[in-house]
């Protein structure tokens, strides 16, 4: 799996992008390369006008050229901060792309109006973040069993007793973030493991998440508890959503001495890889041990806020715990400023 951007696509994105730091003030300058050689959406004057009818017109072009010069138009309009006329034309361009031109352009649209984009059925979309790419992926919202599964016998007492959630609909990062993710948005690497750029990244502590979701400019959080388990589970009520050594490096592998590429085992049903497994993933969560207990029947988008030093949570297991601890409904936890060589995260917004 490849997270770097390449040929048309980067020209393209690179221009949606340069576009959306203009109409967004977003926080950030692309790297000075990623301006000079962004191919010729961003360096090629258009000869069109700048008329949204005639730029809706020429999207219906199958030409690459055509709509990467489309792409130009967008941008010029971004200077003027035109939103609205921005999500117009991303919209109808959205609307004739396919394969990765639908996912980078679904990006763009994403970063203004995510709802929008799901209005359009969208539910993958590629996004710019420096010279990498954040994969999203939508989670639909729904109901599940939240705590010790059925027929579970590695069960804790903080995972009883099990108990009906409802989860709105949100998107999730289909890989957690990488090391080269990490530096795009904040300019260093602090993995322990560092040297492989899509490895997760780690020594990551609750508190150092924030400024990354904070610097990215993209509106990100991270998942609570109750979307982090909704989510790994993908509709499954067991303790796992596969075959573990299928679906998850975790301390019983021989692989396992130290992180690996994030994607290289099976996804689940929502398109998410590593939710067990290979770092722990921090949720916005504080951790308390009997969070469970009060739940009574339905409970809708639960939230445990944690204070000040107050463990947060951490969820999935990772490349050196036994499979004990791999298991979609246990919980680990942390101080907010702990971090170790297997914690790291994944985003949603
Ligand atoms: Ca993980």
């Amino acid at each position: 799996m490849s997270i770097k951007k390449t040929g048309a696509i980067a020209g393209l994105a690179a221009g949606v992008l340069i576009f959306l730091q203009g109409t967004l003030g977003l926080a950030g300058e692309a790297p000075a390369t990623r301006r000079a050689t962004s191919g010729p959406a961003a360096t090629q004057p258009s000869k069109m006008g700048v008329g949204s009818g005639e730029l809706m017109g020429k999207l219906s072009s199958s030409s690459r050229d055509e709509r990467i010069a489309v792409a130009d138009e967008i941008r010029k309009l971004g200077r003027a901060a035109d939103q609205d006329k921005a999500v117009s034309l991303l919209t109808a361009a959205v609307k004739k792309a396919t394969g990765e031109e639908l996912l980078a352009l679904g990006g763009a649209l994403w970063r203004l109006d995510p709802r929008k984009a799901k209005v359009l059925g969208l539910d993958r979309v590629t996004v710019s973040l420096g010279e990498t790419d954040l994969k999203m992926a939508w989670i639909p919202g729904g109901e599940f069993w939240m705590g010790c599964s059925r027929g579970d016998g590695d069960c804790l007492d903080d995972e009883k007793p099990r108990h009906r959630v409802w989860v709105d609909g949100f998107w999730m990062g289909q890989y957690e973030v990488t090391q080269g993710q990490w530096i795009a948005v904040t300019g260093k690497n602090v993995a322990a493991f560092h040297g492989c750029d899509e490895c997760p990244v780690e020594m990551i502590s609750w508190k150092r998440t924030h400024d990354f979701l904070k610097k990215s400019g993209l509106g990100l959080r991270l998942p609570t508890d109750a979307q982090w388990e909704y989510a790994a589970r993908g509709g499954v009520d067991a303790a796992r959503y596969g075959v573990l050594d299928e679906i998850a490096w975790h301390g019983k592998l021989v692989a396992g001495k130290r992180p690996q590429s994030v994607g290289s085992k099976k996804p689940n049903a929502f398109g998410l890889y590593d939710m067990l497994g290979n770092v722990y993933e921090w949720c916005e969560d504080g951790y308390k041990s009997d969070s469970y207990q009060s739940r009574k029947g339905l409970t809708r988008n639960p939230f445990v806020r944690g204070y000040g030093p107050e463990y947060r949570s951490l969820r999935g297991g990772s490349w050196r715990d036994y499979p004990e601890k791999v298991r979609v409904s246990f919980r680990g936890w942390f101080l907010p400023d702990g971090k170790a060589g297997f914690t790291g995260f994944r985003v949603v917004r």
